[in-house]
């Protein structure tokens, strides 16, 4: 299998995520911010990765968007599975993945690219590096007013699944399913900004344990 990829986002790591847990080999491809779209138009009709290509007889040719990715790895290769056998648990699960897809994942991605312009620009405070990240704010609209939006979004969903991993190692029923997947990757861009981390350590303590789980590198900040 091959994985199209931008290294660094966190929809990808989701797909990875789950690539790992199911100890499937595969190959990724990092494709160049702006060019991917040549490639990924035709194949996908989408310009969004992660895209897995299965490269097996029989398989669909393209899938895109990471929800899409573990549902076809679900039924490709269902143990260890991501998906809970207890009906009205997995449909939770389902929608906190849909939730933290589009939401959460959206407000991260705000906060973060804000920090990284701003107070955490010694990062990579390369011309290059600011150059992207300046398209970035520029593709997703990012400005201070929707990053306060984003941070108090953030704040409620930190509230939540801080009451959910408190009570138990996992989001929902009594294994690692597609939401604490999803969960993990999503909001693991946070790890580098150190307002999140002081203020959330259980958060970046199961991070790490669900990359371990899933045979992943940790994300930057947590290595
Ligand atoms: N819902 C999609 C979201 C993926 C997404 O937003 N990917 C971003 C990178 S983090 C992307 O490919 N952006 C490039 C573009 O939209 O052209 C998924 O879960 O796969």
């Amino acid at each position: 299998m091959l994985l199209l990829q931008f290294s660094t986002s966190h929809y990808c790591r989701k797909a990875r995520l789950a690539l790992g847990y199911k100890r499937i080999s595969y190959q990724v491809e990092n494709l160049t911010p702006g060019l991917h779209i040549l490639k990924l138009k035709p194949l996908t009709g989408l310009t969004t990765m992660p895209v897995l290509l299965p490269q097996i007889q029989g398989q669909p040719q393209a899938i895109a968007d990471s929800t899409q990715i573990v549902k076809f790895l679900e039924s490709y290769q269902p143990e260890p599975s991501l998906f809970l056998t207890n009906h009205e648990q997995q449909t939770e699960a389902l929608m906190l993945e849909d939730w933290l897809d589009e939401s959460i994942g959206t407000a991260t991605r705000f906060v973060y690219y804000h920090f990284r312009a701003g107070d955490g620009k010694q990062i990579d405070p390369s011309l290059f590096s600011q150059m992207v990240i300046g398209v970035v704010r520029k593709q997703y609209g990012i400005n201070d007013a929707n990053v306060k939006l984003a941070t108090d979004r953030l704040a409620i969903a930190l509230a939540e699944l801080s009451i959910r991993w408190q009570k138990s190692e996992y989001l929902v029923g009594e294994s690692l399913s597609v939401a604490d997947i999803t969960a993990a990757a999503l909001l693991s861009p946070l790890a580098l900004i150190p307002q999140y981390r002081q203020g959330y350590p259980w958060l970046f303590e199961r991070i790490v344990q669900i990359h371990q789980l899933c045979g992943e590198q940790l994300p930057p900040g947590l290595v």
